[in-house]
């Protein structure tokens, strides 16, 4: 089954940091709300969500994705590009070690887990103002031994790499093309957003269902029209903070616990 560890939004989300966008008043309750109903959603898409609790000393904390990079074999704790995020990663530590070996990015290597896009077992990792190449390095060694490739990635325009491309299925990518060559993934396959949602390709996938955010409709009938079953998520309170969808959850599979004969 899969495990969505998610975070609840900080009193203070206000303060979070920002670099394309200019900062905008954010509606505490309704950023609630839309997380609330985001949850839900993977819940019932058959996820066990574990909602760690919210933190106002950490306005950025409902981002969760960042801190870490969960494989089938461990997880890859990051160490975040901003000062004001690197307090987050003792409790998604807590989190995720009851289900994985935890590995570390070290100084003086930079990395948050919204520039990694894994797809089966390559690993595209964005350099940006958050991801230096020490840590793609670093990440390569700790992940060869279990078969994946590593590959660095330019893109521009926005704050991560999948801000600029995910993965909606094993072979296939959503990207805006403006913010990444195509190119960069020679063995996949690439759905353009609809030029009029540039910030549309940051998609999240369930299973066999995808989550798109409800601002980008035309995007999301795409997606539709090209045979993905699609569903669309409320969040345009997190976009404020520069948030989309896969930043508010680390999901990853878990066995599934043999039913009770007592
Ligand atoms: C930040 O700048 O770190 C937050 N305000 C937004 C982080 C969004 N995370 C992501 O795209 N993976």
């Amino acid at each position: 089954m899969l495990v969505a560890v998610t975070r609840g939004v900080s009193p203070n989300i206000g303060r979070c940091e920002l670099t394309h966008l200019e900062r905008e008043p954010i509606d505490l309750d309704s950023a609630t709300t839309q997380h609330s109903l985001y949850e839900r959603m993977l819940l019932g898409l058959g996820c066990r969500v574990e909602h760690l609790e919210a933190d106002p000393d950490l306005p950025d904390s409902v981002f969760v994705e960042d801190m870490a990079v969960v494989l089938d074999e461990s997880a890859v704790i990051t160490r975040p590009g901003a000062l004001s995020r690197r307090g987050e990663r003792p409790s998604i530590e807590q989190a995720l070690e009851l289900y994985r070996r935890l590995e570390h990015i070290r100084a003086p290597g930079i990395l948050d887990g919204g520039d990694v896009l894994v797809v089966g077992r390559n690993i595209y990792v964005g350099l940006s103002t958050r991801s230096n190449a020490e840590a793609v390095q670093q990440f390569r060694a700790l992940v060869a031994d279990e078969g994946y490739d590593v590959f660095e990635v330019g893109f521009r325009g926005c704050l991560h790499l999948k801000s600029a491309a995910t993965a909606v299925s094993d072979d296939t990518l959503l990207v805006n093309p403006d913010w990444v060559d195509a190119g960069t993934f020679p063995d996949l396959a690439c759905i353009p957003v609809d030029p009029t949602e540039p910030k549309a390709a940051n998609v999240v996938r369930v299973g066999d269902t995808v989550l798109f955010a409800a601002a980008f409709p035309r995007t999301g009938e795409r997606l539709s029209d090209a045979g993905f079953d699609v569903r669309p998520v409320e969040a345009s309170e997190l976009a404020k903070a520069e948030g989309a969808l896969t930043c508010c959850s680390l999901l990853f599979e878990v066995p599934t616990l043999p039913a009770s004969t007592g």
